[in-house]
């Protein structure tokens, strides 16, 4: 008997993973990883490479900077075409912390439901990392 509840916690356990990976695009909790880099209509594009978020390196902060206003919907595709370095992305209170190995991208849409600046920038340690820690969300209400 104990078994068998354990495997239905377990059933229910992968069911509700399923349904939060299905609906976490539109909560903005998640999006996916895939391999290569396509910028689907409508994405803004930020590239991570050996200069930073779309040449970060060599501009002032914040960058990169992405404004909108409080309801939109905010639709981003990062592509990691670093040959060597994994990069990472974060926007607080937006999207949590993702990875990208050399190749990979990395697509997120949510709703910018609250108002305020979030910031943007590398969740991981890489060799541009300083360069990666100036991006912002502006949320207009
Ligand atoms: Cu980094």
């Amino acid at each position: 008997m104990v078994s068998r509840s354990l495997v239905f916690s377990i059933i229910v356990a992968l069911a509700g993973g399923t349904l939060l990976t299905a609906y976490a695009p539109s909560l903005g909790l998640s999006g996916r990883v895939t391999n290569g880099c396509e910028k689907p209509a409508g994405y803004t594009l930020l590239v991570a490479d050996e200069n930073g978020y779309n040449d970060s390196k060599h501009h002032s902060h914040p960058w990169p900077l992405i404004q909108v206003h409080q309801g939109e919907t905010v639709k981003i595709v990062v592509c990691n075409l670093d040959p060597v370095s994994s990069h990472g992305f974060e926007i607080n209170n937006y999207v949590d912390p993702v990875q990208l190995t050399a190749g990979q991208s990395f697509a997120t849409t949510f709703v910018a439901d609250r108002p305020g600046n979030y910031s943007m920038y590398c969740s991981i340690w890489c060799p541009v990392h300083k360069y990666m820690l100036y991006g912002l969300l502006v949320v207009r209400a």
